[in-house]
């Protein structure tokens, strides 16, 4: 899958301070990677209906941390997938008489262009589902072979030629540390399975949790030859082990996305990650959710505000960005266009407050900026350690002449927003 072109990173001064998340599994503060290598995988879109806000602040926040680590001067290696095959995407383009690959394509194409907009920087591997199907039979094979997956009879009509293959899926009762992720309780987890693209009452499972692995051939539906598996096409959780081991190996730092794939998808694909004989994330982490007219903002509600209707209004996408910064990654907030206004006012006040021939120092600016991004990505407080320096540039002014430059580059590599 081709990614977007990488935005230039400026050098700063000195190096940032290590950084810390939360931890979704301890809700501690901890490592977020040792180093010198950091490794993070970031669940990517379902393409239809890209790039909400919602998304844009996920991947934001995990730009931060991506941003953060470089500036510790780590090695960054961040993986990244489309689900460009699955249920809800199939279920739109049936729903609105299109080709579901026109449809994938297009929006993976529309979501490179926002986060080009927004100043993401790109993944460093990218792969979709659909190019990846190959590897992914392979890992339900050998979790057939390990006895660690089972198949399931098929309704009439399915599984083409070969029905008595049935469709394929995981056994979450062999797995002793199933649940480490999210924490759960049993009751708990079958409501949000069902809730969240899960099957609790197909029958012939052995637990209602039990997630589908690989799903055969059905009239109307695509489907991929994988030999003994029959064609067929994967199920979601297992994609994203599959990718992420690929590309960061068995074990790797982080693994992030919004809080509504905490469960299953991460206990999920975790539990497959230990299944295949890896770790899977040291360090889980969840962005909070955004609405927009009182609920999550959610392509299945339609109540979406998306990035590109902004950039075609003409909103500055740096505003967006803004906007977005303007809150903690784990918070849960509500898009507005008041929002929006604010952001806009203060990327004016940057621009003024930067492009003066000199300033107030800013070297105690840049100390703030990493400390906040150091302790849980605090983005806010970042943006106060802005104004501050804005302020004073603005009111009393200064005569270092580096320090607009300073701080611009520091906006610039730190929080991703290009004065
Ligand atoms: N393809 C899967 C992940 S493998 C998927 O969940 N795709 S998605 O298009 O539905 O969501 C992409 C990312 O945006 C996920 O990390 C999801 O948690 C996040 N996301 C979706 N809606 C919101 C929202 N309202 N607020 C914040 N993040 C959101
Ligand atoms: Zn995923």
């Amino acid at each position: 899958m081709r990614t977007w072109p990488a935005p230039h990173v400026p050098e700063l001064p000195g190096r940032g301070p290590e950084v810390r998340v939360v931890d979704t599994t301890s809700g501690e503060l901890v490592v977020a990677a040792p180093g010198p290598v950091a490794e993070l995988y970031v669940c990517g879109i379902t393409p239809y209906d890209a790039t909400h806000l919602g998304h844009a602040a996920t991947y934001i926040a995990f730009d931060l941390l991506h941003r953060a680590w470089l500036d510790a001067g780590l090695e960054v290696h961040y993986a990244s997938n489309v689900t460009d095959i699955d249920d809800p995407l199939l279920e739109r383009a049936a729903a609105t008489g299109v080709d579901w690959e026109k449809l994938a394509e297009e929006q993976t194409a529309l979501f490179a262009e926002d986060m080009t907009a927004l100043g993401v920087l790109p993944p460093t591997t990218y792969l979709g589902a659909v190019e990846t199907i190959p590897t992914i039979a392979d890992a339900v094979q050998r979790l057939l072979d390990r006895g660690l997956a089972y198949r399931v009879p098929v309704e009439e009509g399915a599984g083409g030629d070969r029905p008595e293959l049935g469709d394929v899926y995981a056994d979450v009762q062999a797995d002793p540390h199933f649940g480490s992720v999210a924490g759960l309780d049993h009751d708990e987890t079958v409501a949000l399975f069902a809730e969240r693209g899960g099957d609790p009452q197909r029958p012939g499972k052995r637990d209602p949790l039990d997630p589908a692995l690989w799903r055969r051939e059905r009239p109307g539906e695509p489907a991929w030859d994988a030999g003994e598996l029959g064609r067929g096409r994967p199920g979601w959780h297992i994609e994203c082990t599959v990718i992420a081991q690929g590309a960061l190996g068995a074990e790797f730092d982080v693994q992030g996305g919004g809080r509504d794939l905490c469960f299953p998808h991460h206990e999920m694909s975790t539990a497959h990650a230990r299944a295949l004989g890896g770790e899977g994330a040291r360090v889980h982490m969840h962005t909070g959710m955004v609405a927009y007219d009182g609920e999550k903002m959610s392509k299945s509600l339609g109540n979406l505000v998306l990035v590109s209707r902004l950039r075609d209004r003409g909103v500055d996408p740096m505003a967006v960005r803004l906007a977005v910064l303007g809150h903690h990654y784990r918070e849960d907030w509500e898009w507005t266009d008041a929002h929006l206004e604010r952001a806009v006012a203060r990327l004016a006040r940057w621009r003024t407050a930067v492009s003066g021939n000199g300033g107030p120092d800013a070297t105690s600016t840049l100390e703030a900026i990493r400390t906040a991004l150091g302790q849980d990505l605090d983005a806010p407080a970042a943006l106060r350690a802005v104004d501050t320096w804005a302020d004073a540039a603005l009111s009393v002014g200064g005569d270092d002449e580096g320090a607009p430059g300073l701080v611009a580059r520091a906006l610039d590599a730190l929080l991703g927003i290009r004065l």
